[in-house]
């Protein structure tokens, strides 16, 4: 007799009790009151196949409510991933299991996303379901059709972020993205009560989705409750009404099973209640089987996929794409022509020019702006929108929705075939910086432009200056940030950005910027993320070591000092990530024996000084702003906070006395 729903169910209560308990930390309530729907959800709607994880036509999964982590490893487990092993999961959140506290998609194949922030994997399913529709309009049905769903918890419907990415979704008419919600009324603090009486199922219908309820405890009803949600053509929110830690018989409930062990005697009560007469991390034969066969349902669905592939004609091309592959050849031809007449312009508008030659040559990058299309100059011409009734547009207008756009992009990335970039102020890089940060932990391919990257914006004031950001970015590990001073280094910077596998982060002027790079080079200078742009003259004295905009200023200061005999070394340092990770030669041929105090260093970039003593050494000098901004127009405000060649030498010269 094939074991019932609620019995395999059962078999991930009881992972999730005993590997919670073992590790004596998690969180056994929310895999224990959703363990029916998901098992509704993997048993009878989800195509995958754990024989081959990344089967790109495959229903991507997120587990939005990352701390019911146990929830996802039980369901890989048992539907017949490699891993995790049952050995895995008894050494659930120790050292060097793929376990870990929360999910993370580097350790695990079947975890798309990096999840524990609440609100962020849901963002991120917004992005995949983006990418699937964008892919169908480019690929068609057979090759792609597949949807995304989320488990989301009352913390994920709570979270800012998530009004943004419901908002963007039901906008987008995204029809393929399915969330159930875990509505159990309880989060850490005891009842939602507590905190909440918004009407959220009225919120998404406002937001234009779908949405239904059933009772969460019932697979059946959960079933049902997916068939009408993949019926629809919206967003569909299903609401499914649960009760945290189902089972255990004295606390379920309650906010005491959402985040501790059970305890032995409540594991034991819970074992009784659930019928379930095994030791700790045993699966009956039955179950087993039946979770496999679940397991296998997809694999004539991934064969016949194969099958469409290879007859399609579009084979390499559409296994390259998903690879992630990005052909740079479009660089040589365009910093080539640049040269020719090297132009003084804004670097977001020498990024604008870039991504002319990009966006031709490459045909998945998804531009985009959270409604500032025409100041951080993402569109290019023949970018058409991409909207709900042409999803094959590669532009999105993100509305102002910072942080929704960038955990969507992290989402696009992570989906694959799709390259996204989006624009917004880099002081409003705070608004976004906790999709940036995951994006970096869970290494998503995203290209964040970032404009008006100083004082330099002028007018808009301290509100919209960035000051600290550079140096708040560049402390996030996995991120590289980069800082270009003209077009020519605008264009080799995004060609770093497009070969790395990893996020990206481009900081722009408003300002037109005087080219400083007029001569052709053998290879893409920024590439070392710091590079001498002019070499001394007289005898070495001084080294510049300077950042986008600022980096004329130094050419300026420059000619000064070697009018005074004093040689000085210009570099130009677009990536600090990049100059760390040369080797010791170069670094040393740069910036020669930090203590060597013959020769002075001085960074100048129109932000914080913190930080910049890594490269000055303490006895160096810092020439940036300590302060907040204000608002006038650039020029005046370059002189009003002493950056400028007239201001700075002074400086120097005293320095060197
Ligand atoms: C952005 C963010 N803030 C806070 C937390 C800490 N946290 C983890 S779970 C949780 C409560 C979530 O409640 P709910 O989503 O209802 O989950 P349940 O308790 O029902 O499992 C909180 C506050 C977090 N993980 N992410
Ligand atoms: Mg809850």
């Amino acid at each position: 007799m094939q074991p019932t729903q609620r019995r395999l169910a059962n078999a991930i209560r009881a992972l999730a009790m005993d590997a919670v308990e073992a590790a004596n930390s998690g969180h056994p309530g929310m895999p224990m009151g959703m363990a029916d729907a998901a098992t509704a959800l993997f048993t009878k709607h989800l195509k995958f196949d754990p024989a081959d994880p990344h089967w790109p036509d495959r229903d991507r999964f997120v587990l939005s409510a990352g701390h019911g982590s146990m929830l996802i490893y039980a369901l890989l487990h048992l539907t017949g991933y490699a891993r995790p092993t049952i050995e895995d999961i008894k050494n659930f959140r120790q050292l060097g299991s793929p376990c870990a506290g929360h999910p993370e998609n580097f350790e695990l194949a079947g975890i798309e996303t990096t999840t524990g922030p609440l609100g962020q994997g849901f963002g991120a399913a917004v992005g995949m379901a983006v990418a699937e529709r964008h892919l169908n309009a480019v690929y068609g049905d057979d090759l792609v059709d597949h949807r995304t769903f989320v488990i989301a918890g009352d913390g994920c419907l709570m979270e800012g972020v998530n009004h943004e990415a419901v908002g963007l979704a039901g906008h987008l008419k995204l029809g393929r993205l399915i969330v159930l919600w875990d509505d159990n009324k309880i989060t850490i603090d005891g009842s939602t009560d507590l905190s909440r009486n918004e009407d959220v199922i009225a919120r998404f219908a406002a937001c234009g989705w779908h949405t239904t309820e059933c009772d969460g405890l019932d697979s059946g009803k959960v079933s049902k409750a997916i068939d009408e949600a993949v019926a629809d053509m919206r967003p569909s929110l299903i609401r499914c009404k649960t009760i945290i830690g189902y089972g255990a018989p004295n606390k379920q409930g309650t906010a005491a099973t959402h985040g501790a062990a059970l305890g032995a005697d409540e594991v034991v009560a819970a074992r009784k209640e659930l019928g379930w007469n095994l030791p700790p991390f045993e699966i009956p034969a039955d179950v087993a089987s039946a979770w496999r066969s679940a397991g296998a349902r997809g694999a004539k669905d991934r064969a016949d996929w194969h099958r469409r592939l290879a007859a399609s004609g579009k084979q390499a091309e559409f296994e390259a794409r998903m690879a992630g592959q990005c052909d740079n050849g479009w660089l040589k031809p365009y910093i080539d022509q640049l040269l020719t007449d090297p132009p003084k312009v804004a670097t977001r508008k020498a990024s604008e020019m870039a991504l002319e030659a990009i966006n031709a040559a490459i045909p998945a990058t998804i531009g985009g702006s959270a409604d500032l299309t025409g100041s951080n100059n993402t569109k290019t011409k023949a970018m058409q929108p991409l909207t709900h009734d042409n999803y094959g547009g590669r532009y999105i207008y993100y509305g102002i929705r910072e942080f929704g756009m960038a955990a969507a992009m992290n989402g696009m990335a992570q989906h694959g075939g799709v390259i996204p970039y989006g624009g917004t102020f880099l002081v409003f890089s705070d608004y976004s910086r906790p999709a940036i940060r995951l994006g970096a932990l869970s290494g998503a391919k995203v290209i964040h432009v970032m404009t008006h990257d100083s004082i330099g914006l002028g007018e808009d004031g301290p509100t919209h200056q960035p000051i600290e950001h550079l140096q708040a970015l560049r402390v996030i590990p996995g991120l590289t940030v980069y800082r270009p001073a003209d077009a020519v280094e605008t264009a080799e910077c995004w060609a770093l950005a497009l070969a790395d596998d990893k996020p990206s982060l481009l900081a722009l002027t408003r300002q037109n910027l005087r080219p400083v790079r007029t001569n052709a080079a053998k290879a893409n200078l920024c590439a070392r993320g710091a590079y001498r742009l002019k070499a001394a003259e007289a005898e070495r004295k001084v080294i510049l070591l300077a950042t986008g905009s600022e980096v004329e200023i130094a050419l300026d200061l420059a000619a000064e000092l070697e009018a005074k005999d004093l040689g000085t070394d210009v570099v130009s340092m677009p990536s600090t990530e990049l100059f760390d990770a040369q080797d010791a030669a170069y670094r040393e041929d740069i910036l020669p024996d930090v203590s060597n105090k013959q020769i002075l260093r001085v960074s100048i970039e129109a932000g914080t000084t913190h930080g910049w003593e890594r490269y000055t050494g303490l006895h160096g000098l810092r020439i940036g702003i300590d302060r907040f901004g204000a608002s006038a127009p650039a020029q005046d405000l370059y002189k009003h906070f002493g950056l400028t060649s007239e201001a700075i030498l002074p400086k120097i010269l005293e320095k060197l006395n």
